[in-house]
């Protein structure tokens, strides 16, 4: 419990430290600073990260960190595409990263890595089978979190997001991938699905879903914390950060879910792409690996990390899910051009 508690104490300061981080590196990246080579920009997610390991890689290399937050992948993706540049080193999710490859967005790793690091089954993931182009970050699902002294029974469907049942108090996360997955199949269809006439009914169900939903948001935890929301459309290791409170939840609906891999890649337009190599040799030695895990709740892809990872944690099904849940879980795909009716449907839906 005190470790529990250890974990969300952290909390205020690391997400204050990023805050500054990220509006530094904005104005850094905007502005144009002058150019030290021993500089990372660093655009990840919030909560997705250990405390110190900014800090102890900036120690340890020398190399000073400008820390971005990013808040949706699309936003990611158009960032890339339209050229901003900057960014040396970025965190993007399985499905993305075979669309940043196929339009030139990211580079070959400069330098080869120790890939037997990885645990067997992400040595060779579809997405990047010879790790030429990225190393994986970390991992986990997609979920429903809920308030357990109001949800009862415990939600075991997706259908709990849309029901209503609980008021104006459910978050959707502000990524379509998820979003509209999830929605996808709540109707029984892929949660991968390009066909369109079941990507209109998982469009109605989300704008029928509307009346209940308070915002989307990939923030959503600190609403559950509050108790501001009864549901939120989840992702597993945010819950650690409410691990103190014994009534916030999480459940993998019965009708299947996603497991997400992210993975670290450098833009083709990288100012610093040694540095951000510096980077991911340093994540892949397993005590960092493990200081992430430890601190944001995360599983990460170095096996030999295990053995630094905090007892509870490696226990935790939040962060190591069972294999019972694992069987139900499947990749995000790459659309291909199915991408653009998503597109738009995730327009008309957040209109
Ligand atoms: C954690 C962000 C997880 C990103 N806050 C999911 N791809």
């Amino acid at each position: 419990m005190k470790d529990r508690l250890n974990i969300l104490g952290v909390r205020p300061s690391r997400r204050q430290f990023l805050q500054a981080a990220s509006l530094f590196s904005l104005g850094c990246l905007a502005g144009g600073c002058l150019d030290n080579p021993n500089t990372l920009n660093f655009y990840n997610w919030s909560l997705y990260i250990g405390p110190n390991t900014v800090k102890e890689f900036e120690q340890a290399s020398g190399i000073h960190v400008n820390y971005e937050m990013c808040s949706s992948a699309d936003v990611m993706f158009a960032k890339l595409k339209i050229g901003t540049e900057g960014y040396d080193l970025i965190v993007t999710p399985d499905y993305m990263l075979r669309r940043l490859i196929r339009q030139n967005l990211v580079q070959r790793l400069p330098k080869p890595v120790p890939g037997e690091r990885l645990y067997e089954r992400l040595r060779h993931p579809p997405w990047d089978p010879n790790q030429e182009w990225s190393i994986p970050y970390l991992w986990g699902t997609v979920g429903i979190a809920y308030l357990k002294d109001q949800v009862v029974p415990a939600p075991d469907s997706w259908k709990a997001l849309f029901d209503g049942k609980y008021g104006r108090s459910v978050t959707m996360l502000d990524e379509k991938r998820d979003t509209l997955g999830a929605a996808l199949i709540s109707q029984g269809f892929s949660g991968n699905s390009v066909n369109p006439e079941e990507l209109q009914k998982a469009k109605q169900a989300l704008l029928a879903q509307k009346e209940w939903v308070r915002r989307y948001t990939s923030d959503f935890v600190d609403d559950l914390i509050r108790h501001e929301t009864t549901l939120a459309l989840a992702w597993s290791g945010d819950l650690h950060q409410a691990a103190s409170d014994p009534t916030v939840g999480y459940a993998v609906p019965k009708e299947g879910s996603f497991l997400f891999v992210d993975n670290m890649a450098i833009p083709r337009s990288a100012p610093h792409p040694d540095a951000a190599m510096k980077f991911i040799l340093y994540y892949m030695q397993p005590e960092v690996a493990a200081g992430v895990t430890n601190g944001c709740g995360y599983a990460n892809p170095i096996e030999a990390s295990e053995k630094f990872v905090r007892p509870e944690i490696l226990a935790d099904p939040l962060t190591y899910p069972s294999k019972e849940t694992m069987e139900r879980l499947v990749f995000q795909e790459d659309l291909g051009a199915g991408e653009k009716l998503w597109d738009q449907i995730w327009e008309e839906v957040k209109r």
